[in-house]
Order: C-alpha cells, then sequence, then structure tokens
C-alpha cells in the first residue's frame, strides 16, 4: 500500500512540472527536515507529506480542529492530510523535535 501511494505522489510530482493537474502539494522530509516551512492550501484541501528520508518519521499535529497523527512513517511512505478547518496549523515530528513546519488554511 506505501509503495502504491509513492507512485501516486510522485505522479503528481510529474503532473505538477508538467502544468498537466491541479495537484496536492507534496511536502517532502529529508535530512531530518521537512521540505518547507509554510504552506498554504484551501480548506478542505489536502497535502501529500512524503517520507524520502531514510528513516522513519512521525508526523502530527496538535492544533485545534486539525488533529492528526500519521504514527511511524517509513522511508518511501507517502501519507495525505486533509485539512477542515482555517487557521495556522503547527504541524511537527514526534520523534525530531526540530522538525516543524506551519500549514496556513485559508477559506
Ligand atoms: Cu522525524
Amino acid at each position: 500500500m506505501y509503495r502504491a501511494r509513492t507512485v501516486l505522489a510522485l505522479a503528481v510530482v510529474a503532473g505538477l512540472s508538467t502544468g498537466a493537474l491541479a495537484a496536492t502539494q507534496v511536502i517532502h522530509q529529508q535530512g531530518r527536515a521537512f521540505s518547507e516551512e509554510s504552506v498554504t492550501v484551501t480548506k478542505g484541501g489536502a497535502i501529500t507529506f512524503l517520507n524520502d528520508d531514510t528513516i522513519p518519521h512521525n508526523i502530527m499535529s496538535t492544533s485545534k480542529g486539525n488533529e492528526f497523527n500519521l504514527g511511524s512513517q517509513p522511508p518511501g511512505a507517502s501519507t495525505d492530510v486533509t485539512f477542515k478547518e482555517t487557521g495556522d496549523v503547527a504541524v511537527i515530528c514526534a520523534i525530531h523535535p526540530r522538525m516543524k513546519m506551519t500549514v496556513k488554511v485559508v477559506d
């Protein structure tokens, strides 16, 4: 299942590069860091969190209305997260305290 999701995420990236798709944004995890400090998504929209690092990560948020916890995400895995409420969402990795980013959810 993880492999299928990864292929899908890569297809999304390929679509972006050709302009063929209005695609879900992909946030990468590499070198124990997120690829973006901040990203904006429309309410009800999703972001794909792709672990292309060599170690597991555990992305989560306790921001009200947008709480989630992906659990241990192995290298190569990708997971879509849908953001349901407007506001700033603090996203962290439960394993690596220095991994932080903000998802800004707008109407
Ligand atoms: Cu991590």
